[in-house]
């Protein structure tokens, strides 16, 4: 008999790329999961015809309906709370989360983010790295913490940023390695490898470096 699968909610605010990548991760079997529910905080985000497309259960919790961050954040913990995930993923999710709402899903909460942190934590990251000349670009898979992109990494992936890049072809080639990353680093939390232990991460028995891992193809 096979494992129970495991249970994911995933936060979106838009495209849903990487939500498509956790889609099809469930649906060929390299994760044994599934998607109990898909969450927006804007309720054009194209990732949620993505998941009715796949039939999995969406929800939007508008972030301008609420007064307050605190506001948003207890009805958005509310909504993910009733499936009882085993993992909560930020993919692509644009609003910054409240100290109390990471507390709650603290060990529990993934994101990705398009740079090699710690450099360029905020926004437009890929603009950044060809302003500053860098040689590559890429992305981190980290678990959250109250501090915005300062949770520790687990997976990182790097991209060489070519002289014809700009910010768009950029993106474009570290979104291929997101979608290779994500659900691996997915695959690895649910199968018990991974453990945030204070603002470091356990892989099995090992203490991962600042930067986590850096994926090789
Ligand atoms: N929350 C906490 N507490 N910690 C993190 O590490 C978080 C987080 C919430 C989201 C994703 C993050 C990214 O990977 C993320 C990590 C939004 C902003 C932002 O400035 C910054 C970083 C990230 C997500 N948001 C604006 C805000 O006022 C809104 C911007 C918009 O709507 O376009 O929340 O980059
Ligand atoms: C991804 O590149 C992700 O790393 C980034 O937004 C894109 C979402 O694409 N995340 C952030 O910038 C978080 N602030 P997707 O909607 O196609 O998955």
């Amino acid at each position: 008999m096979t494992a129970v699968k495991k249970k994911l909610v995933v936060l979106i605010s838009g495209s849903g790329s990487n939500l498509q990548a956790f889609i099809d991760a469930c649906a060929n079997g390299d994760l044994n999961a599934q998607i109990s529910c898909v969450i927006a905080n804007k309720a054009e985000a194209f990732g949620l015809q993505r998941a009715a497309d796949a039939g999995i259960k969406t929800a939007v919790v508008n972030h301008k309906d609420y007064d307050s961050r605190e506001a948003f954040d207890t009805v958005l913990a509310q909504t993910i709370q009733a499936h009882k995930p085993d993992l909560v993923i930020l993919a692509g999710f644009m609003r910054i989360l409240t100290p109390a709402f990471v507390n709650a899903f603290a060990g529990k909460l993934m994101n990705i983010h398009p740079s090699l942190l710690p450099k360029y934590t905020g926004l437009n990251t890929h603009q950044r790295a060809i302003d500053a000349g860098d040689d590559f670009a890429g992305v981190t898979v980290h678990f959250v913490t109250p501090e915005l992109d300062g949770g520790p990494p687990i997976l990182q992936a790097k991209v060489a940023i070519d002289a014809s890049d700009d910010a768009e072809s950029l993106a474009q080639k570290v979104l291929q390695k997101e979608h290779i990353i994500y659900p691996l680093a997915t695959k690895w939390f649910l199968d018990g490898q991974l453990t945030l232990q204070g603002n470091s991460v356990l892989k099995d028995k090992d203490l991962l470096s600042k930067n986590g891992l850096l994926y090789q193809e």
